[in-house]
């Protein structure tokens, strides 16, 4: 993409009204705008690291023999009623009538469709285990909307929601989504750790939340030092293995971490003391096993081998998509901008040309972005009549993780420099050379 036929509405001031950095350096790069409380249009750039996002989680799903599908927006109440969470959801739910007086409301989350869609088709269970998911936009009327896409009133969220014959096979569905959330955030640069939870309105009293430690997170947490060590790197995971699933389990959540809604001081005081930790953080997603909840009231049953008709054991299993934007931001960013992780930045690196309208420049520039495109890579080329200074500037609030500036100077002696926004490190080379290094990175990227 060329900078000059690009829609960025870049900001030179920190917006007022954003208290958190993700927030302000989401608006001040041109990523979104608010449309109304807690309600954000995604602006092109904001746009491409959504679908980046949201691309990760799909992979990861499907790879975990998970189900896509797209459930709506809109709810019938009728559904709502027979599980008795119409009157029980309380103010979130944004409650619609249409125009023949039908009670419809804005899904802020799907176990009822859901239970609805299987007890339609499915009766045997031969048809089991079955994860079904969808990533769609949810909409929750919070008190205090806040922080941009933290916590926002319209999000979008991927939500699973498994089908099985026994607990414990619902169990390990619920192992192997922990696995597969643990991969899907590591491909996002995130730590996201996996603590004891409540239910709440889900339901269920077997969760875990995944926290990112971040001093703007919302909710307070308690856990042991040692958590913090544990990475799922690239192990190779079979996903129909009980034992194995199981076994990341234990790993990652025998040590003591916990939200403040279960933590327990007395548990908190076994942990070594410099080991103890209270901190805030931002979840990003949570896994439920509530049982028979949903299937037991909507009568969602399958006949066992047995011959006996049973209702189904289930999870629900939400990752909170628009949220890890602002949640990468505030674990990845300095006093100049954004630093996105390889994953998911919205181009893979940026050129800046220091002459604009110099012919070598220009055509160097051009070959440039000629060579990464053909590799399958997106530059983001600042073509624009600026100062260098702006531009660099300019790059540095969007974060790409890699620069390449051009300048006649450095073109005299065949080189251009790629600069790495993480470290701030530039190295002098031929320009093929930077394109060569530019792709090797992006290949190991998985
Ligand atoms: C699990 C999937 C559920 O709703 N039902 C379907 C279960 N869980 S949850 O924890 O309530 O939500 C899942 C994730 O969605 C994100 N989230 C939000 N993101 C932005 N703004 C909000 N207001 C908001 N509320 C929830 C969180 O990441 C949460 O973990």
């Amino acid at each position: 993409m060329r900078l000059s036929r690009y829609f960025l509405p870049v900001l030179k001031e920190n917006p007022s009204e954003a208290q958190i950095v993700s927030h302000r350096l989401m608006l001040r790069a041109g990523m979104i705008k608010q449309a109304s409380a807690g309600i954000y249009s995604w602006l092109p750039l904001g746009f491409k690291v959504l679908r980046k996002i949201e691309n990760i989680v799909h992979e990861e799903q499907q790879r975990a023999g998970h189900i896509p599908m797209l459930m709506p927006t809109l709810q019938s109440a009728d559904l709502w009623r027979e599980s008795g969470r119409y009157d029980d959801y309380g103010e979130e739910m944004l409650r619609i009538k249409d125009r023949h007086g039908r009670d419809m409301l804005y899904g802020p989350t799907n176990e009822e469709l859901i239970t609805d869609i299987f007890r339609s088709h499915v009766g045997s269970y031969k048809d089991l285990p079955l994860t079904l998911y969808h990533i769609q936009w949810k909409f929750r009327d919070e008190i205090r909307p806040r922080f941009g896409v933290m916590r926002g009133r319209e999000f979008f969220m991927k939500d699973g929601y498994n089908f099985d014959l026994t607990k414990e096979d619902a169990l390990h569905a619920y192992n192997r989504h922990l696995v597969s959330y643990l991969r899907t955030y590591e491909r996002m640069g995130l730590q996201a750790i996996p603590m004891r939870a409540d239910g709440g309105p889900i339901g269920g009293d077997y969760t875990h939340e995944f926290l990112v430690l971040a001093e703007t997170g919302e909710s307070e947490v308690f856990y042991d030092s040692a958590v913090t060590d544990l990475t799922f790197g690239d192990r190779e995971i079979d996903y129909d293995s009980v034992d194995q699933c199981a076994a990341v389990l234990e790993e990652f959540t025998s040590k003591y971490a916990r939200t403040d809604e279960t933590h327990d001081e007395v548990l908190f005081a076994e942990v070594p003391k410099d080991r103890q930790r209270t901190a805030r953080g931002i979840e990003v997603g949570q896994i439920f096993y509530f049982g028979t909840k949903y299937s037991e009231a909507m009568g969602a049953k399958v006949q066992g081998p047995d011959g006996k008709t049973v209702p189904v054991h289930m999870g629900s299993h939400g990752i909170g998509v628009s949220r890890l934007l602002g949640a990468i931001i505030e674990a990845s960013h300095d006093d100049r901008g954004i630093i996105w992780p390889e994953g998911v930045t919205p181009f893979h690196a940026g050129i800046v040309n220091l002459k604009q309208g110099d012919e070598e420049a220009d055509a160097a520039c051009d070959a440039l972005y000629a060579s990464l495109k053909a590799l399958g890579l997106e530059p983001l080329y600042d073509d624009r009549n600026e100062r260098a200074g702006g531009k660099f500037a300019t790059m540095d609030l969007l974060g790409l993780p890699w620069r390449i500036t051009v300048g006649p100077r450095g073109l005299k002696n065949g080189v251009v420099e790629l600069t790495s926004r993480r470290t701030g490190e530039s190295e002098e080379m031929p320009p093929e050379a930077a394109v060569q290094k530019i792709a090797q990175i992006y290949a190991g990227i998985a």
